[in-house]
């Protein structure tokens, strides 16, 4: 009998949370042999809600959950306790006419105390993906405070930009997503972001081969998919959530599954100085994996344009981490 896998989710109770749990449970993500253990963690006045959602998951009769616990975020040590996985979502979501910098310091301080519970309770193996914004800066500030735990365990989302993108990109060339591959999303989630449509393909092809409009590519499509989370809020009234709750499952996937040659997934990681980018920062970079170990992709153009994009969205992270220094040891 393989042995589970322990996937903790903060924040489970809220619109992406809950969005991600019953996909965990269902086998999709980690195989259909693999048993999974859900730990839920919430704050203590909606612990009640995740009594509900156990009795849901148990009315799902997924054959592949094993377990499922509930903790609260006064006792984050057993909610992290021997977890593989931990999906960072627990905080408070960008409300209409909110910029995203305003959340750093409501959000920020969340990831101090989780940041040492991980490492304080977590398996040895485990990887972290943040989710919760601002999520670079929050994933820098939780792995800051879990020293013990490598560097390359840590990921903050920037997925759902790179899906955004990948749909756009599609949209325009008349083509289905699944021909668009190599979307890398660079520096920050947030609207200084660079979509890099320059060493995206589709069909295999270069962007700027398939679609001709540049400058679409270089106005429209960047500020479309910069802006997309603040249109979904306007239309929906809510922030994304299903398509997040998707992008942070597509990242885990990504994670343990091969990457496809000649293509590479997005997640924001610390910098290691590749392609000229401060170290020390959690950002946005192209990414490949054997399933184990992950490297920065090589070879990606990075032409005048693309710099001035990287070196604007790079600016940006290093004024968040600045506004946060206080929360960092
Ligand atoms: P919800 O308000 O629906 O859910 C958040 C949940 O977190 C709530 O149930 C709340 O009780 C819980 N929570 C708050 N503080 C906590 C703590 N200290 N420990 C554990 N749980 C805690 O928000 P939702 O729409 O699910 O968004 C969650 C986060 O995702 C927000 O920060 C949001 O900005 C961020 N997003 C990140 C995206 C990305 O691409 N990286 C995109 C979507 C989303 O905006």
């Amino acid at each position: 009998m393989t042995a589970p896998i322990h996937v903790a989710v903060t924040g489970a109770a809220g619109q992406i949370g809950y969005a991600t749990l019953f996909r965990l449970a269902s086998g999709e993500i980690f195989g259909s042999h693999r048993p999974v253990v859900l730990h839920l963690i919430e704050v203590p006045p909606v612990m009640s809600a995740l009594d509900g959602i156990h009795m849901e998951l148990d009315d799902c009769a997924f054959p592949t959950l094993a377990g499922v616990q509930k903790h609260d975020s006064d006792h984050l040590e057993d909610g992290f306790r021997d977890c593989n996985f931990v999906i960072l979502v627990g905080s408070i979501p960008r409300k209409q006419g909110m910029e995203r910098a305003d959340l750093i310091r409501i959000n920020g301080p969340i990831f101090t105390n989780t940041g040492k519970a991980i490492q304080a309770a977590a398996a040895k193996d485990v990887r972290v993906v943040v989710v919760g914004n601002p999520c670079n800066t929050n994933c820098l500030i939780a792995m800051s405070h879990a020293p013990d735990v490598p560097r390359n365990q840590w990921f903050a989302m920037t997925r759902l930009d790179q899906n955004r993108a990948a749909a756009q990109l599609a949209h325009k060339a008349g083509r289905p997503v699944a021909a668009v591959s190599n979307v890398a999303i660079w520096g920050n989630h947030s609207a200084t972001q660079f979509p890099d449509f320059v060493n995206a393909k589709i069909d295999g092809k270069p962007v700027p081969e398939v679609i001709t409009d540049h400058a679409w590519l270089k106005g429209d499509f960047i500020s479309t998919v910069q802006q997309r989370g603040a249109a979904v809020i306007k239309a929906r009234g809510a922030s994304s959530a299903a398509s997040a709750a998707n992008a942070a499952l597509d990242t885990v996937k990504s994670i343990v599954t091969p990457t496809p040659a000649g293509s590479c997934f997005s997640a924001a990681v610390w910098s290691d100085g590749s392609y000229g980018i401060e170290p020390g920062l959690v950002t946005g970079l192209p990414l490949t994996t054997d399933g184990h170990n992950w490297r920065v992709a090589a070879g990606f153009k990075i032409d005048e344009f693309s710099r001035t994009q990287i070196d604007k969205t790079v600016a940006e992270l290093k004024q968040e981490r600045d506004t946060v220094k206080d929360l960092l040891p």
